[in-house]
């Protein structure tokens, strides 16, 4: 008998919450699970790859080696394509969806939203990066799945996550029924329950921006910044400004800590930069399960209809009290 709970172990302890379940769905969160574990092999070893280059060797499969986000997409979609459980697949790294429809997964429910590796720049500086996934029910009944498949709202997710490859590698994710993070044990090679029933403090003191991008944001987010920084004992100001550039490990942060995420619009991001399908929903159905709160600064996340694969979104994420401050300077 062991004292800690595997990401394997309880998703099926989970599966028995939902008695008419087959299993699939567990099935896809397993697949996921196990991609993850490739990718967190090859982001270790990032720094060696020019080393293991110069020396004309191969990688580990006998390929010459690749950008890690190509390769992150590769595995990710490999994973779901032999578990066949997923009939689409809507990545960032491909203008299109990627139909996955095959002998196996002919009659797959499932849809996935991927950011297979998220913040890449940062890997060439041993800084965390991350995966973010949302996972949809196919809306379609038979054929190939469409467009309408995979542009569903956010509020319609049935399960999302997000993998951080940091000092240590988290995969934390949600159902619906709360969140809960699995830390990888490397000397064993699963995910642990580290994490159970993650709540997000609904008042922070952390605030992470790109404060570079200031002349460019709206008023209401420069009047927040200015709040942020004036000196208050009540309130605990100034808070203290946290901001990495991997939206995963900016999200985590906040998460565990309390805080609040702004990607706002600006002069040269009119729209936010950051994408609604697999960036802004699944973070933003996490941090709801958690007890938090986050909007594109007028209304949920959730609730924003999608009326393209790669569309790009402001947000606002973290904890309540912290967000609902925001649209209220934002309104002003
Ligand atoms: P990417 O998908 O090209 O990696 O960009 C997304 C990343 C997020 O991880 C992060 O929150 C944001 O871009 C940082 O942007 P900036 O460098 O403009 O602050
Ligand atoms: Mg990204």
């Amino acid at each position: 008998m062991t004292a800690f709970k595997t990401l394997g172990q309880f998703i099926i302890e989970k599966q028995a919450d939902f008695p008419y379940a087959k299993g699939e769905f567990s099935r896809l969160l397993r697949d996921i699970g196990i991609a993850a574990k490739i990718v967190n092999r090859e982001v270790n070893k990032a720094g060696l790859a020019d080393i293991i280059g110069s020396a004309g060797k191969m990688n580990i499969q006998g390929e010459g080696q690749q950008k890690l986000d190509v390769y992150a997409d590769e595995q990710f979609i490999a994973a779901l394509r032999s578990g066949g459980e997923c009939c689409v697949v809507a990545s960032e790294e491909h203008e299109n969806p990627i139909s996955i429809q095959s002998e196996v997964s002919k009659n797959a429910k499932y849809v996935v939203c991927i950011d297979p590796l998220d913040g890449s720049s940062n890997i060439d500086v041993n800084v965390s990066v991350g995966t973010v996934f949302s996972i949809y029910r196919r809306t379609s009944t038979s054929g190939e799945a469409t467009s309408a498949d995979i542009l569903q709202k956010g509020a319609l997710q049935v399960a999302a996550g997000y993998i951080v490859y940091g000092s240590s590698t988290m995969l934390v994710y949600t159902t619906g029924r709360g969140v809960n993070g699995f830390t990888l044990d490397p000397s064993i090679g699963e995910f642990c329950l580290s994490h159970p029933d993650i709540k997000i403090p609904t008042q922070g003191r952390i605030y992470s921006v790109n404060e570079g991008n200031y002349r460019k944001f709206p008023e209401g987010v420069k009047k927040y910044i200015k709040y942020c920084e004036e000196e208050d004992n009540e309130t605990g100001r100034p808070y203290t400004a946290r901001y990495i550039g991997s939206l995963v490990a900016d999200i985590h942060r906040n998460l565990l800590l309390g805080g609040v995420f702004l990607y706002p619009n600006s002069s040269s991001h009119t729209n936010g930069k950051l994408r609604l399908m697999y960036e802004a929903n699944p973070v933003a159905f996490i941090v709801e399960q958690a007890g938090g709160k986050a909007s594109d600064g007028v209304q949920r996340i959730l609730d924003i209809t999608p009326t393209e694969l790669h569309q790009r979104t402001a947000l606002y994420c973290g904890s309540t009290d912290m967000v609902d401050k925001i649209e209220e300077y934002l309104q002003e």
